[in-house]
């Protein structure tokens, strides 16, 4: 059987600025009951970490800000990171390219080779939003053959779809 329970999770969300990878950070801790709190955000300028319950896990979730000066620092955070949720935003297909460049970058790194990676199709609510498959497909993951990913379409806002994402995140994390 798959997953880690018992033991911290260490998963970093990245993603371009604007995604929405604090609010997920938030909803993920307010937990499922209370999924239609609203969460206000600003954009980050470093990061956010926080200790979240899923089930029987306890997930350490790293937050870092997306803005373009500040994306080199996303590399601090790869040591010991089991998870990494990678956040997009479904209805910026100018920056999907861009979005998926920054992915590869991530996900060839040599510290996150071990990292499974949920990747949340998020602000699926907005019109022209592109799908999940059209996602996995602009994100190339094919690709990066070998690695365990997942596409999960979410509304961060609403929290529709992310414990759906964390379910999966829950069982396909290896430990290491
Ligand atoms: N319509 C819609 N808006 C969303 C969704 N998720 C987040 N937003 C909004 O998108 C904006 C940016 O969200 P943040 O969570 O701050 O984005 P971020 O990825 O943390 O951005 P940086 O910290 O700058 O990297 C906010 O106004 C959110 O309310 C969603 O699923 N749908
Ligand atoms: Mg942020």
């Amino acid at each position: 059987m798959g997953g880690a329970s018992g033991k911290e999770m260490k998963v970093l969300i990245a993603g371009l600025d604007a995604a929405g990878k604090t609010t997920v950070l938030y909803k993920l801790k307010k937990g499922e009951k209370k999924k239609h709190e609203a969460i206000q955000t600003i954009p980050t300028l470093d990061f956010n970490v926080e200790t979240c319950k899923y089930k029987k896990h306890t997930f350490s979730i790293w937050d870092v800000g997306g803005q373009d000066s500040i994306r080199p620092l996303w590399r601090h955070h790869f040591t010991g990171t089991q998870g990494l949720i990678y956040v997009v935003d479904s209805a910026d297909r100018q920056r999907v390219r861009k979005a998926a460049e920054e992915l590869h970058k991530i996900v060839l790194d040599h510290e996150m080779r071990f990292a499974v990676t949920l990747i949340v199709a998020n602000k699926a609510d907005l019109p022209h939003a592109l799908s999940p498959d059209e996602i996995k497909a602009e994100l190339k993951l094919d690709q990066l053959g070998g690695r365990t990913f997942h596409v999960q379409p979410t509304c961060a806002t609403t929290g529709e779809g992310l414990w759906e994402g964390m379910k999966w995140l829950a069982e396909n994390v290896k430990p290491i």
